[in-house]
């Protein structure tokens, strides 16, 4: 009845504003309607004053108005940004900014009840470092899958600096189904990202070490240490990465930053950064060069060039050395067989962007004024040009090619551009960390025709506040970006927000790129108030399909139906077998079948529960004193938990998710009879 209510209402509103734009209209956007009203009536006086009384600018009201979400209408994109040291990743909406979702990955997380006692827990296991369980993860760049160069909403990816570790997000439910530890590397930065089709996932390096992390004085750096990149195969059937058919590739140790993968033109390449071709090894308090004057003393790093589609050939020929189970492709190999290439980039290099049609690839030094713009074309031709007797090569035996070979323009920009994403009207829009600006610049060569101004030439310089890094764009790292709006991720916020005591939020600043020419302007200011997420990429909403409900019975793990679901509470049961006791229970409103738990100190307990419900949002949560045991029953869901009772007592279970009128009396007793 109350349904019906509903769909006679949705009716007549639509009915109404159909008739309210007159005939042969479509049924407007939100911004169309929004305009339509303000232009037929213009502000009412009540908005005026509201307006005058708080000292808005006319730009302020602009800004509110397209930003606000009318209670009920969803965003047209959401944006996925890694949670920093959170060890998690944030699901936002664009351009509300409203947070939906904290996804829990390498860190536990109560409210998804992940890491406490059920499915989350050994997928959290997956990522122990030798013997040692690691709770939290340093996450940095998410990489949505991709199909023909365009996000296809299935699954995202996410690496763990602190660890070298990636982890596969299923968007089916958003939540975390894998993480891989990576077998040489006990670091990581240039990850996660992903191959045109998502064939591989892409772990570049950051701090060199010996490989496998195994023990050697840093004396031995040049000699032992190596930086590695590993290509992960990802299996779209499982959704899982399969390390078996996944690979390495040997780099020296230069410290490499932040890669990406060619697509249309330069697919099959990868393009990374380095910050170390000094080879720099601090020991200040030895009288050494600190590590950041050691790794500033060149003019030029090298961009590394990386020929995947020929590294996968020689892992398939067995071309490779398998050290800790990982078969990696040895940098002399790799030098002699046209995988690896460098080519001279300005001093500390941070970002390397691939264009949307894979051209040209954009790289910021953090102490150079420039962006250096390299030519796809150029570097396939200066490769070919390459002659043993004559190349330049690099101390570990790597082709060098000239800047003057593959460079196609610079843009003076100004103080430290970092990162660069692209937009549907032929700008780059590159962050600059020490103005606290995003620039706009255009493009050249395919992408000129796109906007009024001259290629490879600035147009506007946007304050943020304060200290930019990252900056994402809609659908930004898609062969064809969106172009309405770039978000900046700025480090420092200062003054922007009440003060909660000396650790400050970050603040993302959602930028209007919808316009050419020098038009940008920040629309919303959003704390971050858990952690300093590096990256993020913006979908369109569209493009996601994720599960209303789990059908009954769904194994969150595998996302199969699991063989301990129970269709109805009549089939809940306590089986006792020696000191095993295992128990099915159905979870449904408003209360837990079975009710009493009776067992022993001792006892190992094996407890599976499945939600009945299907109906959307019927989550119940299951929490159990003393025990460390937190579970979220979303609508279908079967989980398992199992551990020992080893303390004697009374304890009272109930459901954490105010569930129905009745939740409160959603309980039951585990009753631990001491030994
Ligand atoms: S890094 Cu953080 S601002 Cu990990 Cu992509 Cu550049
Ligand atoms: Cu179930 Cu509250």
């Amino acid at each position: 009845m109350k349904k019906l209510i509903l769909l006679c209402a949705i009716v007549l509103v639509l009915a109404a504003i159909i008739m309210a734009c007159g005939p042969g209209r479509q049924t407007p956007t939100r911004e169309s309607a929004v305009g339509g009203t303000t232009s037929q009536a213009g502000l009412s006086a009540d908005a005026a004053q509201v307006a005058a009384e708080r000292g808005l600018s006319p730009d302020d009201v602009t800004a509110a108005l397209k930003t606000f979400m009318p209670s009920g209408q969803l965003d047209p994109y959401i944006m996925f940004a890694s949670g920093g040291q959170g060890g998690q990743v944030l699901v936002v909406g664009v351009p509300s900014m409203r947070i939906l979702k904290l996804i829990g990955v390498f860190t536990p997380e109560p409210w998804q009840g992940y890491g406490f006692g059920g499915a989350g827990n050994a997928i959290l296991a997956q990522g122990k470092v030798g013997d040692n369980e690691i709770l939290w993860g340093d996450t940095h760049h998410p990489g949505l899958s991709e199909t023909n160069g365009e996000y296809d909403g299935q699954f995202l990816f996410i690496n763990d600096k602190a660890n070298a570790r990636v982890a596969v997000i299923d968007l089916k439910d958003f939540a975390t189904k894998q993480i891989v530890k990576n077998p040489l590397a006990i670091n990581d930065h240039g990850g996660s990202f992903v191959t045109p089709n998502t064939e591989y996932i892409i772990e570049g390096p950051q701090y060199a070490a010996p490989l496998g992390w195994e023990y050697s004085d840093i004396a031995n750096y040049k000699e032992e240490y190596r930086g590695v990149m590993t290509l992960w195969k990802f299996d779209r059937a499982t959704g899982r990465i399969d390390p078996a058919q996944s690979f390495s590739i040997e780099l020296p140790p230069y410290f490499q930053d932040l890669c990406d993968a060619g697509k249309k033109v330069s697919d099959g390449w990868l393009f990374c950064n380095s910050f170390n071709t000094e080879l720099a090894t601090g020991g200040v308090e030895d009288g050494n060069p600190p590590f950041e004057a050691g790794t500033a003393k060149n003019d030029t790093d090298y961009l590394h060039i990386v020929n995947w589609k020929k590294a996968e050939e020689l892992y398939k020929a067995g071309k490779v050395e398998t050290i800790k189970g990982m078969p990696l492709i040895r940098l002399d190999t790799a030098a002699k067989e046209g995988v690896l290439y460098f080519t001279p980039e300005p001093k500390s290099p941070h970002g390397a962007d691939v264009t949307p049609g894979g051209e040209y690839v954009v790289v910021g030094g953090k102490l150079d004024p420039h962006v250096t713009i390299y030519s796809f074309d150029k570097i396939q031709k200066a490769i070919a040009a390459l002659n043993e007797g004559t190349m330049t090569k690099d101390e570990f035996g790597v082709p060098v090619l000239s800047l003057d070979s593959t460079m196609e323009a610079q843009v003076e920009l100004g103080l430290g551009p970092l990162h660069t994403v692209y937009d549907d009207k032929g700008y780059a829009y590159t962050s600059l960390f020490l103005d606290s600006v995003v620039a706009r610049w255009t493009l050249g060569g395919p992408y000129q025709g796109l906007h009024p101004e001259e290629p490879w030439t600035l147009v506007q310089k946007l304050p943020v506040q304060y200290n930019i890094g990252h900056i994402a764009a809609a659908e930004g790292d898609t062969s064809s970006p969106d172009g309405n709006y770039v978000v900046a991720l700025n480090k420092w916020s200062i003054d922007r927000f009440a003060n909660v005591g000396p650790l400050l939020p970050q603040n993302f600043q959602l930028v209007d790129t919808s316009q050419t020419g020098d038009t940008m302007k920040v629309l919303y200011d959003m704390p971050i108030g858990m952690a300093e997420p590096h990256y993020a990429q913006i979908i369109k909403a569209d493009k996601l399909a994720p599960l209303e409900v789990y059908p009954v019975g769904t194994n969150p793990e595998t996302m199969q139906q699991d063989p301990n679901a129970i269709t109805g509470p009549d089939q809940a049961k306590v089986v006792r077998n020696g000191n095993n006791v295992e128990i099915w229970m159905a979870v449904v409103r408003s209360h837990f079948t079975p009710e009493h738990i009776r067992i022993k100190q001792g006892d190992h307990v094996i407890w599976h529960f499945t939600n009945l419900e299907q109906t959307r949002d019927a989550t119940h949560g299951f929490a159990l004193p003393g025990y460390n045991i937190n579970l979220s029953l979303e609508p279908g869901k079967t989980e398992t938990i199992e551990f020992d009772a080893n303390m004697s007592g009374t304890y009272a279970y109930y459901c954490t998710e105010f569930c129905s009128a009745l939740h409160l009396e959603m309980l039951g007793y585990f009753m631990v009879e001491p030994n």
